[in-house]
């Protein structure tokens, strides 16, 4: 099968606190179909210990990979794929991957109100945003004319939902 046929898949990455959870339980209530890779990760059993340090699982990368791989061959329709190491993904199966983004005072706050993370924990993530680390790692394995940087820091959620899908729309 040709890449055109696979890419179907829009991916919604981004540091935790950007709002990937938001814009996705948004996007269902439209009807579009959204996949969440943690509960994946976690319903398939994907993840082979947790890393006390920097609170999160540990995940095998290749076994993820091909998992998923399996899970999208099924599954034929335009699926949106939410999580901030979505880059893991095969690229063949991408139309697009949108890269939320928020300043660092926004994001901090964010953070600070709406989780049970520790300081260390928030700052780790404020410093992933600043320096651009899930953009990186989308460049890492997606050309840059398939990445689309949204900034969330001044927008409700509705709005960034309706850029979200007139862009697809355009395709
Ligand atoms: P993520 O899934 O990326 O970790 P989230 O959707 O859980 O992020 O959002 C974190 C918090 O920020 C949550 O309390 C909702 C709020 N939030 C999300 N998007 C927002 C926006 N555009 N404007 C204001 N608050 C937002």
């Amino acid at each position: 099968m040709s890449r055109k046929q696979l890419s179907r898949v829009i991916l919604l990455s981004g540091t935790p606190g950007v709002g990937k959870t938001t814009i996705s339980n948004l996007l269902r209530l439209k009807g579009y179909p959204v996949f969440n890779l943690n509960d994946f990760i976690i319903k398939h059993g994907l993840y082979f210990g947790y890393d006390h340090s920097r609170e999160s699982v540990i995940i095998d990368e290749n076994v993820l990979k091909a998992k998923i791989e399996k899970e999208l061959e099924q599954f034929p329709e335009l699926l949106f794929i939410e999580g901030h190491t979505s880059e893991i993904v095969p690229m063949e199966f991408v139309k697009f991957a949108f890269i939320l983004r928020c300043k660092p005072s926004i994001l901090r706050e964010r953070l600070s109100l709406t989780r049970d993370y520790s300081h260390s924990k928030i700052e780790e993530n404020v410093q992933a945003e600043i320096m651009d680390e899930c953009l990186i790692a989308m460049q890492e394995q997606l050309p840059s004319s398939l990445i689309l940087e949204l900034n969330t820091s001044d927008l409700i959620p509705e709005n960034i939902v309706e850029q979200i899908i007139s862009r697809i729309s355009k395709t």
